[in-house]
């Protein structure tokens, strides 16, 4: 089943940066939808059976932190 997962991001300045953030998640197995707010630095992430470390890893890759609020 359907998970939604909600994110505390860092690192976020601009709208590049919610661009970087939302493709990255968006490329991870499993996720149906993501949706990154730059005003509260905080991801909503929509995911079946999603693995929440590769999302975590994949925001890092980035240059950005995740943590699951
Ligand atoms: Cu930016």
């Amino acid at each position: 089943m359907s998970q939604t997962i909600e994110l505390a991001i860092t690192g976020m300045t601009c709208d590049h940066c919610v661009h970087a953030v939302t493709e990255a998640i968006q490329d991870v197995p499993g996720v149906e939808s993501v949706k990154v707010d730059l005003a509260s630095n905080a991801a909503l992430v929509t995911a079946m059976n999603a693995d929440i470390e590769k999302i975590l890893a994949a925001v890092a890759e980035e240059g950005y932190t995740a943590a699951v609020k």
